[in-house]
This record gives structure tokens, C-alpha cells and sequence, in this order.
């Protein structure tokens, strides 16, 4: 999978496993808009994991050999001190009207660019992941932390709002008292908190700790059958803040879309007939 060079973020991949790491210490990983653009480049690549056309229909994948050869995302930063400290100010200020909505519309594509992928992205905070940075590890499919690890919205310090999809996403995850107080007072809360509050799924102590905790997780999704996992992430990003019944009928077509798939009947088949599944991934 050729992702092209960039100046702001490295890619490695490995054993099915993608890491995307923002690498700007020295501005604490802040989102530039070149950070953004490059970014959203590599969504456009990820997003043909699975074949052509597996995004928008994971029953219709392709069959190229080695279609799935990412099984999952892990996106982190660089130097130990940020995950990404927010969108950069710096550049902010110099943005007129235009320019500010230009920055804010590139940064939700790339947060819905994030949930549209075809495999879970983990989101794997080592530092600050504050404003932006915050909104930015919302868009994955779940937060892994290191001990180090602290989260905010502090925009109102700054006269600002949450820009990057922070009052839908936070209140979403966990609830929207805790996400009205956190925005409204700016605060910043540790690691622990976070999993207290459910924002973080896991806090592990080191950031080695920390990435080989959510390789380990994409491998063991990477077990499971490719369009089932895909078809899931889908139906729960479609249900996702809608009324119940429109949430099941998400479900229902998820459903339909899974019992097309060589990989249902493969399943099924192994289990019926005591062997392990070997999916196709189509
Ligand atoms: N932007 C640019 N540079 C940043 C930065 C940021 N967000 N955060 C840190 N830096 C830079 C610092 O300026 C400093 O650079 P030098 O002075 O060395 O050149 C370097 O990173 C190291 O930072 P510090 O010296 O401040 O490090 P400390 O350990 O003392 O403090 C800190 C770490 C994270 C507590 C502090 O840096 C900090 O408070 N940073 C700002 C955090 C923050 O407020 N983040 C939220 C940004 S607001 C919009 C849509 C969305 C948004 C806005 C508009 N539109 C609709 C247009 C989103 C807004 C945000 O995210």
C-alpha cells in the first residue's frame, strides 16, 4: 500500500497493523493545515483497505490478492509530550473568515474520513490531546491512553467553541453532563479520569505499552472476518445519535449486506462443521 511522503505525519505498516503518527514536537503536534491535508490524503488511501468500492460495499469487495492488508489504524504522536495539542493557534490567528471555514470543513472531513474507513481506527493518546487534538482521538473508533496521558476542550480559555466536531462527538461518548462541564469549564482531566468517564477504553503505563496494547487488539481483530468487522463499525456509525428505530434499521441493512458475503457462509460453515474459519475477506 504506497502512501506517498509527508512532512508532517510518518506511516508504518505492520503485520496488518497502520500507524499514522503527527509528527510535529516541536509545536506539540498541533493541527497545521498541513497537517490536515496530509492527513486527509492518507483517509484516501486507507479508505481501499478491502478492495475497490469495499467502503461504500463490503459485500461487492474485490478479490486482489491482499486487499486486507491493513487490518487497523493506530494514530498517535510524536515526542512524548502530545498526542496533538489542539488546532494550531499560531496559524489560526493569521486565518481570515474564509480561511477558518476552509480549516474547519477539511478537519471534519477527516474526522468522518476516520469513521468511514473500512477498518477500526485506535486512537493511542500519549500527552495532551487537547482541543482539536481531543476531537481529533474522538473520531477514532475507541482511545487507548498512556499514564501520561491528559484531555480537554479548552477553547473557552482561547474565546472559542469546540470547531472540530467536540459537541457532538464528546457528549456522545460520555454523556452530555460530563461533556457540557468539560467544555464549559476547559478543564483538563488525566488518564484515568477519562477511563473513568468512558471517553478512554484502556490506560496502559508506558507509550510502548500503550502501542503494543492496540497492535495486539487490531491483530485480534484481524482474526475475525474483514466485511463483518467493517459492516459492524458501519452499522454502529449509522445508528450513532439516531432515533432507535433508525438505528435497527441501519442494523437490519448491515445485516442483509453480512449474509451476502462469502465470508458469512464461511463462518458459519466452520462452525457448523467444528474448523477454523479461514476468510476470504469478500
Ligand atoms: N498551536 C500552536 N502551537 C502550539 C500549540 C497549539 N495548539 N500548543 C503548543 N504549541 C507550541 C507552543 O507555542 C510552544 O512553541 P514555542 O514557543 O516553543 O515555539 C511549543 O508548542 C511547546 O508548548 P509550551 O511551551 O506551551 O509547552 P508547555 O509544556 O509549557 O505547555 C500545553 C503545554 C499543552 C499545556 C500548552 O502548550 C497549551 O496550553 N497549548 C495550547 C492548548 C490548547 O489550548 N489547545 C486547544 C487549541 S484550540 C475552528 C475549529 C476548531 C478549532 C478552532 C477553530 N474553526 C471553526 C475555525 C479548534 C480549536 C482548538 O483546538
Amino acid at each position: 500500500m504506497d502512501f506517498g511522503s509527508f512532512e508532517t505525519l510518518t506511516i508504518e505498516t505492520s503485520d496488518g497493523v497502520a500507524t499514522i503518527t503527527i509528527n510535529r514536537p516541536e509545536a506539540l503536534n498541533a493541527l497545521s493545515q498541513k497537517v490536515v491535508e496530509e492527513l486527509a490524503r492518507v483517509c484516501e488511501v486507507l479508505n481501499n483497505v478491502g478492495g475497490s468500492g469495499l467502503a461504500n460495499d463490503p459485500a461487492g469487495a474485490a478479490t486482489d490478492d491482499g486487499a486486507w492488508q491493513v487490518r487497523g489504524v493506530i494514530l498517535t504522536g510524536a515526542g512524548g509530550k502530545a498526542f496533538v495539542a489542539g488546532a494550531d493557534i499560531r496559524e489560526m490567528t493569521a486565518m481570515n473568515l474564509d480561511e477558518g471555514e476552509f480549516y474547519a470543513r477539511s478537519m471534519h472531513t477527516i474526522t468522518l474520513a476516520l469513521e468511514a474507513l473500512p477498518v477500526p481506527v485506535i486512537a493511542c493518546v500519549d500527552g495532551y490531546a487537547l482541543g482539536g487534538g481531543c476531537e481529533l482521538a474522538l473520531a477514532a473508533d475507541f482511545i487507548y491512553a498512556s499514564e501520561r496521558a491528559q484531555f480537554g476542550q479548552p477553547e473557552v480559555n482561547l474565546g472559542l467553541v469546540p470547531g472540530f466536531g467536540g459537541s457532538v462527538r464528546l457528549q456522545q461518548r460520555v454523556g452530555l453532563g460530563v461533556a457540557r462541564e468539560l467544555i464549559y469549564t476547559g478543564r483538563r482531566i488525566d488518564a484515568h479520569e477519562a477511563h473513568r468517564l468512558g471517553l478512554v477504553n484502556r490506560v496502559l503505563p508506558t507509550r510502548e505499552e500503550l502501542l503494543a496494547a492496540a497492535a495486539e487488539t487490531i491483530r485480534e481483530i484481524a482474526t475475525k472476518a474483514p466485511t463483518a468487522v467493517a459492516l459492524a463499525k458501519r452499522s454502529i456509525n449509522e445508528a450513532t445519535g439516531r432515533p432507535t428505530a433508525e438505528g435497527l434499521d441501519a442494523e437490519a441493512r448491515a445485516f442483509r449486506a453480512a449474509f451476502s458475503t462469502e465470508d458469512m457462509r464461511e463462518g458459519t460453515d466452520a462452525f457448523v462443521n467444528k474448523r477454523q474459519a479461514v476468510f476470504p475477506g469478500r
